[in-house]
């Protein structure tokens, strides 16, 4: 991969699934054009000129002129640390490379299973009649059952990350959602029953990078 391939990630002023891109971005010091598009110019031509009418895109330029626009989050992220060798974010170990895929698509699952809550606190006007029970639904039923499962893959490993001892590409994405849960849900003690995934998201934020990377940014609600 060239160091002369430019990057331009579209996504909303949010962190949700910008962010795990921003911060491959920032980890491994390498320039890219952060556009953050107004949810008001959302709808019409912004949202039409999307390829498959979602966010993120990543658009790459290659030093040969050659353009790509790549979406899905995880493709994406998986796609920068492929580019990348140097900083070994991405497993060789095939079991490592499940975990990862493991990890972040149990995190996709559980955000479109929290959508109802989240358009219900930030988005409805009167959303806030609907809270308390989304909350309690979600709280109950599934949420626990994927912080448990989340924190004993992390248990199997003796390191502070998803695969031991070397940040991974997913770590990135699994400490921005846990963070966020803590946020959307007003508990910062959220995941005090779930000391491995307390530990990855501290030593996430503590790469010396990353931890200027969020001193830096714009503060966002999710
Ligand atoms: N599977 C996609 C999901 C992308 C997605 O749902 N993006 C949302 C923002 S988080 C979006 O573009 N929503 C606007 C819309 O659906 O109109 C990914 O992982 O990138």
């Amino acid at each position: 991969m060239s160091n002369t391939t430019q990057y331009k990630l579209v996504y909303f002023n949010l962190r949700t699934l910008g962010e795990p891109i921003r911060m491959l971005f920032k980890y491994m010091q390498i320039q890219f054009e952060d556009v953050r598009i107004d949810p008001a110019e959302w709808q019409g031509q912004v949202r039409t000129s999307c390829k498959w009418l979602k966010v993120p895109e990543l658009h790459t330029t290659d030093s040969n002129g050659k353009t790509y626009c790549l979406t899905q989050t995880s493709a994406i992220c998986r796609y920068l640390a492929n580019s990348y060798p140097t900083f070994e974010l991405m497993p060789t170990d095939p079991l490592d490379q499940a975990r990862c895929d493991m990890i972040v698509d149990a995190v996709q699952d559980f955000r479109m299973r929290m959508k109802p809550y989240i358009v219900a606190k930030y988005f409805d006007p009167e959303g806030c009649s609907k809270l308390s029970q989304l909350k309690k639904e979600l709280l109950d039923d599934e949420f626990w059952i994927y912080l448990k499962n989340m924190d004993q893959i992390l248990e199997e490993e003796r390191g502070d990350f998803i695969c031991g001892e070397k940040v991974r590409w997913a770590d990135f994405f699994l400490a921005n959602f846990t963070a966020i849960w803590e946020e959307i849900f007003d508990d910062e003690n959220l995941l005090k029953a779930y000391e491995n995934l307390k530990k990855q998201q501290q030593a996430v934020e503590s790469l010396p990078k990353i931890q200027e990377w969020i001193k830096q940014r714009e503060y966002t609600k999710i």
